[in-house]
């Protein structure tokens, strides 16, 4: 554990100019904030007004935005050459907070990539556009996506988005569908989707600097001992995790388990599959 994955890509850059790194106030983004220094000269961090806490870098620049505002996001885009993209809500919500930060934001983001010439995307897919699958299923990229809710929805648009600008515009884009990306795993189900933040910050470095990846998508996920995933459509990337949720067995398993039937034992979205509606009858 904590080992850090220091090897790049074989022959590729290794730095930007100048990065955007979306969702910057974020759990995933404060984790990862500093790290991404080494991908870049100059690191552009932003997320909601008021959200970033006053502690710029010297490498960092702060530019809030709101990614449901178009002009504001055609502008945090001007003069980067790549984007990690982590903002928006990161959870199951109503529809209509979903549409404004993830939906709009993403075609906001994808746009002002266009326009302002940015090359290559990693966007922050998500688990839950499969998360209609079972546990005991082992599915790939080609799998048919079963978003599990509108945030699952908004991924799934997310990764169309991505797919659609690369076909027609050549912007490059991997979509990591994050499984579970938290300091150690919270419960049974993260035993198998749980990723540490060293192998996140291996798989965002290869995702940057691999040449020709098209629209990759890959899961995000850790060495764990049982995975529902299958990353053989990503093997040009190289990612080979070295981290492992096992160390933490043994305090998830002394919690009570949930109900065989459970969702969240069943199915591989857990408890997204059923949170909602959120409209009365
Ligand atoms: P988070 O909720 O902690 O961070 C998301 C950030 O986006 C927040 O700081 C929030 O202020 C910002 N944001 C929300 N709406 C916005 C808007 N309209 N404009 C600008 N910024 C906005 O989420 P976390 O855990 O850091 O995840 C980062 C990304 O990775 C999210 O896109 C999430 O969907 C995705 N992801 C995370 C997983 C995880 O295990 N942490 C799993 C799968 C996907
Ligand atoms: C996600 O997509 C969420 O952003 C995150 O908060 C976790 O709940 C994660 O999936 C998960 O499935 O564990």
């Amino acid at each position: 554990m904590g080992q850090q994955n220091s090897t790049p890509p074989s022959g590729e850059p290794t730095q930007f100019d100048r990065l955007l790194l979306t969702g910057a106030a974020g759990g995933i983004g404060q984790a990862i904030r500093h790290r991404v220094a080494e991908f870049a000269r100059l690191v552009r961090i932003s997320d909601l007004p008021g959200a970033l806490p006053g502690d710029a870098a010297p490498h960092e620049e702060c530019v809030p935005c709101d990614l449901a505002d178009r002009q504001a996001v055609d502008a945090l885009a001007a003069n980067c050459d790549a984007i990690i993209h982590l903002g928006g809500v990161s959870v199951e919500r109503p529809f209509e907070e979903i549409l404004e930060a993830n939906i709009k934001g993403v075609f906001n983001l994808y746009e002002a990539a266009r326009r302002q010439g940015v090359r290559r995307i990693v966007f922050a897919s998500s688990n839950h556009v499969t998360g209609f699958y079972r546990q005991d299923e082992r599915i790939d990229a080609e799998a048919r996506k079963r978003p599990d809710g509108y945030y699952g929805l908004s991924k799934s648009f997310g990764e169309d988005m991505a797919q659609m600008y690369f076909d027609r515009y050549g912007i490059e884009t991997v979509s990591i569908r994050i499984g579970s990306v938290f300091p150690e795993p919270k419960d049974r189900r993260m035993m198998a989707s749980w990723m540490s933040y060293d192998d996140f910050h291996d798989l965002l470095r290869r995702s940057l600097f691999t040449k020709d990846v098209g629209h990759t998508i890959v899961f995000g996920m850790s060495a764990n001992a049982h995975t529902w995933w299958d990353n053989r459509c990503a093997a040009h990337l190289g990612f080979a995790p070295r981290d492992s949720s096992e160390p933490f067995r043994d305090k998830i398993e002394a919690t009570p388990p949930p109900a065989p039937t459970d969702p969240v034992a069943v199915l591989q979205g857990g408890a997204f599959t059923t949170t909602g509606p959120f409209d009365p009858v």
